[in-house]
């Protein structure tokens, strides 16, 4: 699938539209990639987190919400909050695909061309890295296959075993 990258890297320093901020329900920052995102963007990022939360409460798992980008030279941020590992039997697959979903709907909705995800639920909230690669790759695909925005998908990976998964599922995709 010629419409999918697979990098290894900080999601801060990539040339695309938008990046996903795998954010928690309160959108307040955090650790992780959150935390990157926040450091690098600066404070009037959760100045319009924060502004969202008050208006809308807390952002459901699955879901995504949309703010500018701060300080990040892209056009707008994508926050995306994954389900946390309990075992597997809480919806914790269609969860995930959801807030892959869910994010690329925003970012068509936007006209965006090009987005960055990074692997959503692995870190902090302790999903099992293979299965939670294969339900970013399907569902991204499956997006794709009938959307023409965006154009272009990456997967920006921030440890070897990440990367090395995205790299082999998409050798199968092409
Ligand atoms: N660029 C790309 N990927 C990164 C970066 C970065 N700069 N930093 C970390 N990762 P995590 P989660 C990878 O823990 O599991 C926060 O506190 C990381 O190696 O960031 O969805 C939020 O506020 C892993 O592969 O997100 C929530 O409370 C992936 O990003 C909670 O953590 C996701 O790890 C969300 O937990």
């Amino acid at each position: 699938m010629s419409r999918i990258s697979v990098i290894s890297g900080d999601i801060t320093s990539l040339d695309v539209d938008v990046i996903v901020n795998a954010a928690n329900a309160q959108l307040q920052g955090g650790g992780g990639v959150d935390g990157a995102i926040h450091h690098a963007a600066g404070p009037e990022l959760l100045e319009q987190c924060s502004a969202i939360y008050r208006q809308n409460g807390a952002c459901p798992t699955g879901q995504a919400v949309i703010t500018g980008p701060g300080d990040i030279p892209v056009k707008a941020i994508i926050h995306a909050v994954g389900p946390v590992w309990q075992g597997g039997d809480h919806d914790e697959a269609g969860l995930l695909a959801d807030a892959y979903h869910n994010s690329l709907q925003l970012a068509a909705s936007h006209g965006y061309q090009r987005i960055a995800f990074p692997a959503i639920s692995t870190g902090i909230y302790g999903y099992p890295k293979p299965a939670a690669a294969q339900i970013a790759m399907s569902t991204v695909c499956d997006f794709l296959r009938n959307h023409s925005l965006p154009h272009q998908v990456v997967f920006c990976c921030y440890d070897q075993e990440t990367h090395d998964l995205y790299q082999h599922l998409l050798m199968n995709y092409d």
